[in-house]
């Protein structure tokens, strides 16, 4: 059945309460839900039903296309002068010893080793220490656009410019003009937690407030630089928090137009400060990713990031609202299998990625950072799908 039949049996006569049904109007118009609207999705909607109304804008927006890139990591410490308790990852300075911190040589190093790959974009990310300072990023920015001009770097997150740029007495303006200059390109969408005080005192007390977070993006849109948003669920936040979080990134966006996916990343317990706090179910995310969606009318993408929540999840969740899946990664990342993702080498070829999308009847487009078609991989024949394919014979007992 397709997505507005779909919706027409919803608006029908499916025994709909009053308040799902004027909600599936307003998706059906393509009209903005309310802050109210969001929290009662979260608090009431059934699965099945936000998958319709999900699908629906999903498929409005992009059809049956699903998109990836081809990216790698550098994650240039994992020591970090704060102390998130959700943070599996880092290790607080004062135990340094536990921990690495790379210098601009060792950066580009990583760099060097993907010379020759198609890949389009190098994401950094990963702790705050002193020495990686404006000068450490600049330079680093510098040589790696020397070395390999086309590379679109995404690097850093609020959290590291707000403390960077505190060091360097500049503005949040100056600084993301400074390191624009010197080779930035765009901005990942981590450090955003959960917005509202009530629960970011108690996850992330000591790093960059909500409002430091949204102007530091704020100010790289005004520059022209486009930025991604995260919000991290599931755990002590209650579904309002999550409908405030995303009701100030649609207000920016409303200003800005700068952003490009929002990212729901689902909590993880291992090995952290938190692990006494349960994780929230498959259902929970598929639920969620429905919601955002529906409730983000001007975000153009929804991110799932599969390396964090398996390769299923991440199938079903194109069904949910979802259009993209990140990138074909390979294990220089960290932080997630450390806090207990279901992937704990998170690297998928090209084909991998191609045949994930393909198994649940989307189109696989390879985009680069900024959503310009790399490949469309939709009728792409593999060398190894040519060779003879056989039959699996039924087991007979
Ligand atoms: O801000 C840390 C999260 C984020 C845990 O923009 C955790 O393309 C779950 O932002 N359980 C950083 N999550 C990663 C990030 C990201 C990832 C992929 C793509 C993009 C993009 C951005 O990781 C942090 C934090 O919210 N995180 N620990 C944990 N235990
Ligand atoms: Fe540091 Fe980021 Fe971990 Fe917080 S989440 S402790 S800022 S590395």
């Amino acid at each position: 059945m397709d997505t507005s039949l779909q919706l027409a049996f919803l608006l029908g006569d499916a025994g709909l309460p009053e308040r799902s049904k004027a909600i599936a109007e307003k998706v059906q118009r393509s009209e903005r839900i309310s802050f109210d609207d969001g929290v009662y999705l979260y608090e009431h909607a059934e699965l099945g039903y936000l998958g319709v109304l999900a699908n629906l804008i999903r498929e409005r927006k992009h059809g049956d296309k699903t998109y990836f890139n081809r990216n790698f990591h550098i994650e240039p410490t994992n020591v970090c002068v704060y102390d998130c308790k959700f943070c599996s990852y880092s290790r607080l300075i004062k135990n340094r010893d536990e921990g690495w911190e790379m210098d601009v040589e060792g950066m580009i190093d990583i760099l060097k080793k993907y010379d020759g790959e198609p890949v389009t974009e190098v994401h950094i990310t990963g702790g705050v220490v002193p020495k990686q300072n404006l000068e450490f990023y600049s330079e680093f920015f510098r040589r790696a656009k020397a070395h390999r001009p086309e590379l679109h770097i995404k690097a850093l997150t609020p959290v590291e410019y707000y403390y960077i740029f505190k060091k360097a007495k500049l503005s949040h303006y100056e600084g993301m003009r400074y390191l624009k200059d010197a080779g930035l390109d765009s901005m990942p969408g981590g450090g955003a937690e959960i917005f509202h005080p009530e629960i970011r005192q108690q996850i992330a007390h000591d790093k960059c407030t909500a409002e430091q977070w949204l102007d530091i993006h704020e100010q790289a849109h005004k520059l022209g630089m486009r930025s991604n948003a995260t919000m991290l669920y599931g755990h002590i936040e209650q579904f309002w928090h999550r409908v405030d979080h995303m009701e100030r990134l649609r207000q920016l966006q409303d200003s800005t137009g700068g952003f490009q996916a929002f990212i729901p990343l689902k909590f993880r317990n291992q090995h952290n400060q938190m692990s006494h706090v349960s994780e929230v179910s498959v259902v929970e995310d598929l639920r969620n990713y429905a919601v955002a969606r529906i409730y983000m009318d001007n975000f153009d993408h929804i991110k799932a990031y599969w390396a964090m929540i398996s390769r299923q999840t991440a199938q079903l969740s194109l069904n949910f609202g979802v259009d993209d899946i990140d990138g074909t990664l390979d294990d220089t990342t960290k932080i997630y299998a450390m806090a207990g993702a279901e992937e704990q080498r998170p690297a998928m070829s090209t084909r991998e990625l191609v045949e994930l999308i393909r198994q649940v009847r989307r189109k696989p487009i390879e985009r680069d950072t900024l959503y310009n078609v790399v490949t469309d991989f939709t009728d792409v024949i593999f060398e190894e799908e040519k060779r003879p394919q056989f039959y699996k014979l039924p087991v007979i007992n």
